[in-house]
């Protein structure tokens, strides 16, 4: 009483105003709190997979105050009800979001985002379904395919993903999943294949059914990136786990069924200043092949648990220190030694799985960004891993094998120049001799078009540049080519050309051996095509 609206200094915060209590922020139109909640709610539930959750922008457009009060209510309003080219769903013409709906969160976006809400056990079993019981699976494989050649293709902004079958190339089934699917794991055995969406929401599909089909789904919080099954002897195919952005946290779910079983904050102190950091994401998750552990990379804090999953009830995990901000990573060939790279201290990180320790730190050339990197038996210092990066043109070479070639392990052994900066992935197969190399993110089309594949047994002798997106006949759009991918018997190599969502997407796969185009996948139902999971490397850490 006695303080208007208006005069509420502070932002977004909710104020008395006569019997509505109302949340005011400068320069936005007013909402009741119960308006402002309803709002919140919906966006944590439908928009911030994309936007964020504190709107900054990811897949989306950001959706900071700034921004959107320059826009207006009656600009946002259209954009919401009718969608946009750019991939913007028309949530309101769609009729997913009502009339009111869309004028709510018209005028919501032009507040200060609230805190985003937790997601604890509740929530998750609210949106845990089991959609086919592990009693109702077939026990015998349904169909002829090849299920470690099939392809789990993320149809980024189309919320669903594709199996391709490596063999005759076709499309064997669409599959609604949640938004942006990030990565596919197949389980140890391969009967499975766990998709996480950025909205957090994890798809489990049972690939013995024909067509394969969902059987169980899970939302583990509202913004994610990992997901993986455990792969030591007498745990294969058990456990899930996944990470997640917000709430900054790990969940383990039953293998068979993603029932959460338990929820761990990743809160807690960075590594090297030892300061709270009160949003700690979650990068990559591997599952050891050495001890029944999930390794679980901590972005901000700098650190890589190890999450001992054989007593659930009695929580082991071991804390290794690494360095800021750790991000992907993948396996050295002997599946001893994972390598994850920390790109705000452009390092690469070597955790040894068997010892349970950090081998070492080795620097590497600015932001790394390996995927899960490659393995090659170099010429001249035996097994190397590979990663190449988006800050420049350079690949870093390191050495993976202590025991044979002790003065090479750990070390940069060779750098190379790739094509330019903006690489995402690196990739090769123990069978091929052929390293390949994105630059997805680079600024020039004809870069960011092809991609350059060098000889394993003659590095220095240089690149070959291949047209991807030209062999694809694809001329128009935002057109970049993504992430080499081997099929299972590793003599083909598999390439998204990731278009804008109106326009035309391929998969482009090359004859590894003649380095010539092999096949052009294309097919309206390929919406905006990015990351490619064979289920036979997947699930055996193959690159
Ligand atoms: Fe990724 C892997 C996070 C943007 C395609 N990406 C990963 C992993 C993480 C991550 C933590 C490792 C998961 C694991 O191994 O458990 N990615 C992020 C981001 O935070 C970032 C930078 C921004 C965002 O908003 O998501 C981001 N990523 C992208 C893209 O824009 C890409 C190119 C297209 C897309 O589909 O969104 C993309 N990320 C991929 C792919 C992998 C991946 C294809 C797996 C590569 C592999 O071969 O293993």
């Amino acid at each position: 009483p006695g303080v208007t609206p208006g005069e509420m200094a502070y932002k977004g915060a909710p104020v008395p105003s006569g019997e509505m209590k109302r949340v005011i922020s400068p320069g936005a139109p007013d909402m009741t709190e119960a308006e402002f909640a309803t709002a919140t709610k919906l966006y944590f539930e439908r928009c911030a997979g994309c936007h964020g959750v504190l709107r900054k922008g990811a897949t989306g457009k950001p959706l900071t105050p700034d921004i959107t009060q320059e826009r207006g209510t009656e600009f946002l309003k259209a954009l919401i009800n009718y969608g946009s080219p750019a991939g913007m769903p028309n949530w309101g013409t769609s009729g997913d979001f009502s009339e009111e709906e869309v004028d709510l969160m018209a005028r919501f976006l032009q507040h200060e985002p609230p805190s985003p809400p937790e997601w604890g056990m509740a929530e998750m079993m609210d949106t845990w379904e089991v959609l086919v019981p592990e009693s109702e699976r077939p026990k015998k494989q349904q169909h002829k395919y090849d299920i470690d050649n099939i392809f789990s293709v993320t149809l980024r902004d189309s919320g669903e993903i594709a199996l391709i079958d490596g063999d005759s190339k076709e499309i064997i089934t669409i599959l609604e999943t949640g938004y942006a699917v990030h990565i596919s794991r197949a389980s140890h055995s391969g009967r499975y294949v766990y998709t996480i969406g950025r909205d957090a929401k994890i798809d489990m599909i049972d690939m013995f059914m024909n067509p394969p089909q969902r059987v169980a789904t899970v939302k583990i919080g509202l913004e994610a990136r990992s997901v993986e099954t455990s792969k030591f002897e007498g745990y294969e195919d058990k456990i899930a786990i996944a990470g997640a952005y917000w709430p900054p946290q790990y969940v383990l779910m039953n293998g068979s069924d993603l029932k959460p079983t338990k929820i761990v904050s990743t809160r807690g102190m960075t590594v090297d200043t030892q300061e709270y950091h009160p949003e700690p994401r979650v990068a990559a998750i591997v599952a050891s092949h050495e001890h029944p552990e999930f390794i679980v990379n901590v972005k901000e804090t700098g650190k890589i648990l190890l999450v001992d999953y054989s007593n659930i009830e009695a929580l082991s995990v071991t804390t290794l220190e690494a360095a800021r901000f750790l991000h992907d990573g993948g396996w050295d060939a002997s599946h001893r030694y994972f390598l994850t790279a920390a790109n705000q201290s452009n390092k690469i990180a070597v955790v040894d799985s068997k010892e349970r320790k950090i081998a070492a730190l080795v620097d590497a050339e600015k932001i790394p960004h390996p995927g899960r990197g490659a393995n090659i038996m170099d010429p001249k210092y035996g097994p190397v891993w590979i990663t190449s990066a988006l800050g420049n043109e350079n690949m870093t070479f390191i050495g993976t094998d202590p025991k044979k070639h002790p003065k090479h392990a750990w070390k940069v052994v060779r750098t190379l120049k790739a094509q330019g900066g903006g690489s995402l992935f690196v990739k090769t197969h123990p069978k091929s001799r052929n390293l390949w190399v994105d630059n997805t993110l680079h600024p020039q089309e004809s870069v960011s078009q092809s991609v350059a594949v060098y000889n394993v047994d003659d590095l220095e002798a240089g690149y070959e540049v291949l047209p991807i997106a030209e062999w694809a006949g694809i001329t128009e759009g935002p057109a970049r080519v993504v992430q080499p991918e081997y099929n299972a018997a590793g003599d083909e190599v598999w390439f998204s050309v990731w278009n804008g969502m109106e326009q035309e997407s391929a998969i482009v796969v090359v004859d590894d051996k003649t380095r010539k185009l092999k096949h052009v996948i294309k097919d309206p139902r390929l919406v905006t095509p990015t990351g490619k999971f064979n289920v036979y490397n997947t699930r055996k850490d193959i690159y």
